[in-house]
């Protein structure tokens, strides 16, 4: 059996001066591709969202960071970010792309946010990760890249769900909001995703 990385959402947008910058989100670059030596195969997910999406705050004229109402339930109301062929949509340009055998996008349905690399935020529609993972012989997931509290948490708790063993490194994750990263570890352990610490090789 096979073990993947999974790299959440290493775009410009996430990064230092980027339109929802987490903070030291810039600093996970070299940790993930260091880890992608210890991987069978490499996946890279994309945050890929139509302008006027639903989860941007200026499409509700809300300010961001609010929540609203949408058919699927409660969704937080985000800057606009990562709007599809935009630079902050980008990836990192220091991330190494050469290794990925996927790069998936989501957040791509006009309706729908994605947080989730596996499952979008109605909690029914499947991005078809789970399934290709299978089909190339994927048993173990780690996981890296931004925001520990949001899209990373979101695929971790998918990808123990769906019976992968599952780590998220530690090193090179980095989130949104403190609160909401200490929860997300709470949350993480409880789900039985182990934590990884330590660095590539180690
Ligand atoms: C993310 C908020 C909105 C993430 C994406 O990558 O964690 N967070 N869109
Ligand atoms: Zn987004």
């Amino acid at each position: 059996m096979a073990r993947a990385l999974i790299v959440i959402d290493v775009q410009n947008d996430f990064c230092p001066g980027g339109a929802l910058a987490v903070p030291g989100g810039d600093e996970v670059v070299a940790a993930c591709n260091r880890w992608m030596d210890e991987a069978d195969h490499v996946v890279l997910t994309q945050d890929w969202h139509p302008s006027g999406h639903a989860s941007f705050a200026s499409t509700h004229d809300q300010a961001p960071f609010s929540t609203t109402m949408l058919s699927y339930g409660e969704q937080v109301l985000w800057p606009d970010h990562c709007v599809q062929g935009s630079e902050g949509a980008a990836l990192h340009d220091r991330l190494d792309t050469d290794r990925a055998s996927l790069v998936i996008r989501k957040g791509f349905r006009p309706a729908i946010d994605s947080y989730s690399a596996f499952r979008e935020n109605d909690r029914r529609t499947t991005t078809g990760l789970g399934a290709w993972l299978r089909g190339v012989g994927v048993d173990e997931v780690l996981l890296c890249g931004l925001a520990t509290d949001y899209c990373v948490q979101y695929s971790a708790l998918d990808a123990v769900a769906a019976g992968f063993r599952t780590a998220v490194i530690d090193e090179a994750v980095r989130g949104i909001d403190p609160d909401g990263v200490a929860r997300a570890w709470q949350a993480l352990a409880d789900a039985g995703v182990e934590r990884l610490g330590g660095s590539a090789g180690g």
